[in-house]
């Protein structure tokens, strides 16, 4: 028999439209680690509600994260796509952190300080927002969770909390390891580059979204700020146009090197363009492919009852062991 394939776990809040960050810093790598680990891929709809949403929008946006994850690659034949909320142990086992976190350890967690200084609503799901994702990670005994470095934090509370599970009572949960990409880089808003592109941001100028159209694509690129000088380089002086090749690079097999040599003696406006045309010729596949999958509800609703399903099994197998540990009758 084979050696066990490790067991990969992430996923995504359907909050706003998906885009190209999240792609370059999560998806992409998702499709990569499916040919060597056993994966699972949430779409964390209980994560998004610390954030009000709109429950129509919500339900819709569930169903179009699926048929997006499937458009960029991830392949229902080898991992599973789960929506969090379709398996209440994800809930349950919250509860459970919930006794052995301690508040100090909430406390210093940069995200909720980050995310209360603006938000209207400070909630406690905010707070308690790390407890969950925990639970995410332990439910399913996960070896690695690829991250970016925003949520390296977070991720260290899931190491410290299976630790202190299997020492207060006996080895239980799997201790999950972070998995950096290599190319863990931050892509940056397009009208204000000092703050990271987000897929929930208000201006819908500061980011390409997967489903965008060429003209939408070439439009928000143009208007991408750079700076008032006209060399192509790759500097922290000018963190637009960073960003922008970046952003080539990515999209390219060129290093920001190559593009600095290749724009030499050329414009903003000639970078700019054939960055919009580059981007969206890379999206128009996954455009349609999408447009392919959302129409065929049946086949949707078939892959996330098949992974709710063999998710469930997991969980439960998990739960039942706290249970029985922690002494519930
Ligand atoms: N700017 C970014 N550059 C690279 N990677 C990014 N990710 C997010 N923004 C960037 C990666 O995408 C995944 C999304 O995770 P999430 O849904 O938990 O939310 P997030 O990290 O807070 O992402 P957003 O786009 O900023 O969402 P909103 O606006 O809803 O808060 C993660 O793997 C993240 O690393």
């Amino acid at each position: 028999m084979g050696e066990q394939k490790k067991r990969v776990l992430s996923g995504i809040q359907p909050s706003g439209q998906l885009c190209i960050s999240n792609y370059i810093g999560a998806l992409k790598n998702w499709i990569k680690l499916q040919d060597e680990y056993e994966c699972i891929y949430l779409i964390v709809d209980l994560h998004s509600l610390t954030v009000e949403q709109k429950p129509a929008d919500l339900r819709q946006r569930c169903y179009s994260y699926v048929a997006q994850y499937l458009a960029c690659g991830i392949d229902p034949e080898r991992s599973l796509v789960v929506i969090q909320s379709h398996v209440p142990e994800h809930a349950e086992l919250t509860w459970i952190l919930n006794t052995i976190t301690y508040m100090g350890e909430l406390n210093r967690m940069t995200q909720f300080k980050d995310k209360s200084k603006n938000a209207k609503n400070i909630n406690a799901g905010l707070y308690t927002y790390p407890i969950l994702m925990a639970s995410d990670i332990l439910l399913y005994q996960a070896d690695l969770v690829p991250v970016g470095a925003d949520q390296k934090q977070h991720l260290e509370l899931s190491r410290n909390l299976a630790e202190r599970f299997n020492q207060r009572y006996s080895p239980t949960f799997t201790v999950p390891e972070p998995y950096i990409p290599k190319s863990s880089g931050r892509i940056m808003s397009l009208q204000n580059p000092d703050n990271k592109m987000s897929k929930s941001d208000e201006n819908e100028n500061n980011f390409i979204a997967l489903l965008d159209d060429e003209d939408t694509i070439i439009r928000k690129v143009k208007r991408a700020v750079t700076d008032s000088g006209s060399e192509i380089v790759f500097s922290d002086d000018k963190p637009g146009l960073k960003n922008l090749i970046t952003l080539y690079s990515c999209y390219s097999d060129l290093s920001p090197k190559d593009i600095e040599n290749k724009y030499v003696g050329k414009m903003y406006s000639d970078f700019k363009q054939d960055l919009g045309e580059l981007i969206a010729e890379s999206l128009k596949p996954i455009r349609i492919r999408y447009e392919e999958i959302i129409s065929e509800k049946d086949y949707l609703s078939k892959i996330l009852s098949e992974g709710s399903d063999k998710a469930s099994y997991l969980a439960r197998r998990t739960l039942s062991k706290v249970y029985r540990k922690i002494g519930l009758v």
